[in-house]
């Protein structure tokens, strides 16, 4: 395994049990109003249902991504220009990511993802659709600076972090993981990024509350993944899935709320909650011109263009390295 700063092993005890995972939970739960790190609904199931998610109809940021990275593809291959080494922040799409190789014929590809299995196998379906394209997947916690492989140091890069998962950080974990992105990709890098935009409230709440429940089962996944790997006895039932909009902060957020007063335990640990209380399980921030202008700046970015869908519902933004200056 090669040596990487930004590394982070999965630590398990005798038993297998995901440390960082119970202790996430064990606090999350304990605290006044509950909450579990959004991270942690990607387990197997989890990945499947966010997949169809994507699919449904209500949910339209895929959509409306994929379509301006394809009806773009001209104007942005041609800011962007020839021969970087595309870094992805995480594991790639199967759609998004060849619309980008193949409008900007980079010199090499980097998916960085913190969970191995996945990104080999994404880098291998990668690797067998570019032929000729070197492909060096890096097995990394990118909320870290990550040392890149030799092989692309000295190659002007491309950060690539589509799907607006900038969202679903608090503004303070966004401008360091935007800065960490800087570290990573060094002076004169690029950063293709999208970010999704406020928008009517009742389209909002539909995208993450589907007629089909998908998202409803997406969210109860989180509970159902904590009785299997934490020992808990959690009753699934007893809580509903609600996406609530939270104007101060432009989020929608997704809260798993007790039906009734329970009682139940995790890990050993017990815990109780009144009717009408709730788990929150995830922020998903939307923006505008100005707050995205604002979040891209405070992390070290300067904005050079920015797209939108025919409906504008969704924005791409393309970034460039901000120099390292002292004065305002
Ligand atoms: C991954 N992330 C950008 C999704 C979002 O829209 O915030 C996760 C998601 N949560 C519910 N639906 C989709």
């Amino acid at each position: 395994m090669p040596s990487n700063p930004g590394l982070r092993l999965v630590e398990r005890d005798a038993s297998g049990v995901d440390l960082a995972f119970r202790s996430d939970v064990l606090l999350g739960l304990s605290q006044i109003q509950k909450a579990v790190p959004a991270r942690w609904f990607y387990d197997d199931a989890g990945s499947r249902l966010f997949e169809d998610i994507t699919q449904l109809p209500e949910y339209y940021l895929t959509r409306a991504e994929t379509e301006i990275l394809s009806s773009r593809s001209a104007e942005i291959a041609d800011l962007i220009g020839r021969g970087r080494a595309v870094v992805e922040f995480g594991s790639g799409s199967s759609v998004k990511t060849p619309l980008l190789l193949s409008a900007i014929a980079p010199s090499a590809y980097v998916p960085l993802d913190i969970a191995g299995d996945f990104l080999r196998a994404s880098s291998a379906a990668l690797a067998a659709k570019f032929p000729g394209l070197p492909v060096h997947p890096v097995e990394a916690d990118f909320m870290r600076r990550v040392e890149l492989p030799g092989d692309v140091a000295d190659l002007p890069k491309l950060g690539f972090f589509p799907g607006s998962t900038i969202g679903n950080m608090i503004a303070g974990t966004a401008t360091d993981l935007l800065r960490s992105m800087r570290a990573t990709l060094g002076e004169g890098a690029l950063l293709l990024i999208g970010m999704d935009q406020v928008k009517d409230e009742g389209v909002l709440l539909a995208a993450y509350d589907d007629a089909e429940g998908v998202t409803a089962q997406f969210n109860l996944n989180l509970l159902a993944r904590i009785n299997r790997e934490l020992e808990g006895d959690i009753p699934l039932a007893a809580f509903a899935h609600e996406a609530r909009w939270n104007d101060a902060f432009a989020r929608i957020e997704m809260h798993l709320v007790a039906r009734e007063d329970i009682a139940f335990s995790v890990g050993g640990a017990r815990f109780a909650m009144h009717a009408g209380e709730s788990i929150h399980t995830e922020n998903s921030h939307k923006f505008t011109k100005r707050s995205a202008q604002l979040l891209l700046a405070a992390g070290g970015w300067e904005p050079r263009a920015r797209w939108t869908d025919e409906a504008r519902q969704f924005a791409v933004y393309l970034a460039e390295a901000a120099p390292v200056r002292s004065a305002p």
